[in-house]
C-alpha cells in the first residue's frame, strides 16, 4: 500500500534515519508489535540502490526499505539517475502481483519523495547467482520463470489487457534514463571501442574481432531497434538472476526498476542468458556439462509457452485472438527476439561495464578466458542465427556445440 507520511524533501537514508522513518511509519500502520526495538543494517550490493534490513530484535519481525539513489551507485555520482524509477519499480510490482502474487514480494509501503519501497524482508532466500555459483540446485525455478513470464507479458499485452487502458498505463512506465542505460550498455557499447567497456587484456583480440564483426554488427543493430520500438508488454526490463531470490522450493522476481513497455522477448532472453553464463562458467572450472541447468532452461520455455496458449485460449480481448497460426506466430518472434536478446547479454556481460561473479570469479586466469570465449562466442551465435534457432531444443544443441 502506499501511505503517506510527513517527510521533507529527498536525502539517502543512513540505518539511523531508515529506524526513525520506519518508528513513525509504525505508529500509523503498525507495523510491528508494541513494545518495539528496532535495528538496521544496510545490505544492498547491487549497482544502483541502497537496500536497508531492519529487524525488531524483540518480536524478530522484519521489513526491507529499499532507497534508490540520484546516482548510480556502481560508477558514482559522476552518473546521475532518475529517482522516479522507485516509484516505477513499486508500481511494477505492485502491477505483477495482480497476476503471480506468489512470485514477487509484498510491498508494504512506498514513498516517492524519498523514493523508497518499504518491502516484504526475503532475508531466507538467496539470490539465484549466488544459489547457482554455489552449486545449488532449484527444481521448481523453470516452472516459476515460465509462468512469470507468461503472466506477466500476457496481462500486459493487447490480447490480456484493454487496449486503451494498455496506452495510459505505459505512459506511467515511461522509464527513458534506465532503457538508456540498457541501450548503450546491452546493446551499443560492448560493440564499438568504447570507454565505458571493461574486459580483461588477454581478450584484446578477441575482442578487436567481434568489433570488425559487421554481419554480428547488423544483427546487434537490429535488435537495438527492437528495443527501442517495440511496445509489445510491460517488462522487468533487467532479468538477469540477481533480480531472482529463490528458496529450495520458492521463487520471487524482485528489483523491477528497469521495468517498460518494451519488447515481449526480452526477460526471457536475459534470463536464458544469465542461466547460460553460470553453465559456461562450471563448464569452464570442471570441464562437465550440466544438463540441471539445460532442464531449467528448457522448462521455462516449455511453461511460458504452455501458460501463455492457455491464457490466449481463454481471452477475447483482441479480434483475431482464435485465427489459425495467430499464437505460434507470436510465440515464435518472441522466441526469436529472447534469442537475439539473450547473446546480446552474453557478450555485454564479458565487455561491457557490468560483469558477473559467474565468470568474473573463476580464479584461474586460463579457465576464465576459456569461459569468456565461450560466452562471445555463443552471443555472436545466438544473434546471427537467432531466425534459425526456432525451439529451445535448437538453442541447447548451440550452446552445446559451443561448449564441447
Ligand atoms: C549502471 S547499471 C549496470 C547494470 O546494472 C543493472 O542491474 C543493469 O543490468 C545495468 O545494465
Ligand atoms: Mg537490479
Amino acid at each position: 500500500m502506499s501511505t503517506s507520511i510527513a517527510t521533507t524533501s529527498y536525502e539517502p537514508f543512513t540505518e539511523e534515519t531508515a529506524i526513525a522513518y520506519i518508528e513513525k511509519l509504525n505508529q500509523k500502520l503498525g507495523l510491528f508489535p508494541a513494545p518495539s526495538l528496532l535495528i538496521c543494517k544496510e545490505i544492498g550490493d547491487g549497482n544502483l540502490n541502497y537496500v536497508f534490513h531492519l529487524s525488531d530484535s524483540l518480536s524478530g519481525q522484519s521489513l526491507i526499505i529499499k532507497q534508490a539513489l540520484p546516482y548510480a551507485k556502481v560508477v558514482g555520482e559522476s552518473w546521475p539517475l532518475t529517482l522516479r524509477r522507485a516509484k516505477i519499480e513499486a508500481e511494477a510490482l505492485q502491477k505483477a502481483a495482480e497476476t503471480v502474487p506468489s512470485l514477487v514480494p509484498n510491498v508494504i509501503h512506498t514513498d516517492d519523495d524519498l523514493a523508497i519501497t518499504v518491502m516484504e524482508d526475503l532475508s531466507d532466500y538467496t539470490i539465484l547467482r549466488k544459489g547457482l555459483i554455489d552449486g545449488e540446485t532449484y527444481p521448481n525455478l523453470g516452472r516459476h520463470i515460465g509462468t512469470y513470464l507468461a503472466k506477466t507479458i500476457f496481462h500486459s499485452s493487447p490480447f490480456g489487457e484493454n487496449q486503451q487502458e494498455i496506452k495510459e498505463i505505459s505512459v506511467r512506465f515511461t522509464n527513458p534514463e534506465l532503457c538508456k542505460i540498457t541501450e548503450d550498455l546491452v546493446f551499443t557499447d560492448p560493440f564499438f571501442d568504447h570507454d565505458t567497456n571493461d574486459f580483461e587484456d588477454h581478450l584484446k583480440d578477441t575482442v578487436n574481432e567481434l568489433w570488425k564483426n559487421e554481419e554480428l554488427k547488423l544483427e546487434a543493430a537490429k535488435l537495438k531497434y527492437i528495443f527501442l520500438t517495440k511496445s509489445e508488454a510491460l517488462i522487468h526490463g533487467d532479468l538477469h538472476t540477481g533480480s531472482v531470490f529463490v528458496t529450495a522450493e520458492e521463487t520471487k522476481v524482485i528489483d523491477p526498476e528497469f521495468a517498460f513497455y518494451g519488447p515481449a522477448g526480452f526477460d526471457l532472453g536475459l534470463f536464458i542468458a544469465n542461466i547460460l553464463l553460470n553453465t559456461i562458467s562450471k563448464t569452464a572450472i570442471d570441464e562437465q556439462q550440466h544438463s540441471d541447468l539445460y532442464q531449467t532452461i528448457i522448462e521455462t520455455v516449455e511453461v511460458f509457452k504452455e501458460e501463455y496458449k492457455k491464457l490466449w485460449q481463454n481471452h477475447h480481448v483482441e479480434a483475431f485472438i482464435q485465427t489459425e497460426g495467430y499464437v505460434d506466430y507470436m510465440l515464435g518472434t518472441i522466441f526469436e527476439d529472447a534469442v537475439g536478446f539473450a547473446g546480446c547479454e552474453l557478450i555485454r556481460r564479458i565487455i561491457g561495464l557490468a560483469h558477473v561473479a559467474d565468470i568474473d570469479n573463476i580464479s584461474d586466469c586460463q579457465k576464465r578466458l576459456y569461459a569468456q570465449q565461450n560466452a562471445l562466442q555463443l552471443g555472436s551465435t545466438f544473434i546471427i542465427k537467432r531466425r534459425n534457432i526456432r525451439t529451445i531444443d535448437q538453442l541447447i544443441q548451440e550452446t552445446k556445440d559451443v561448449l564441447k
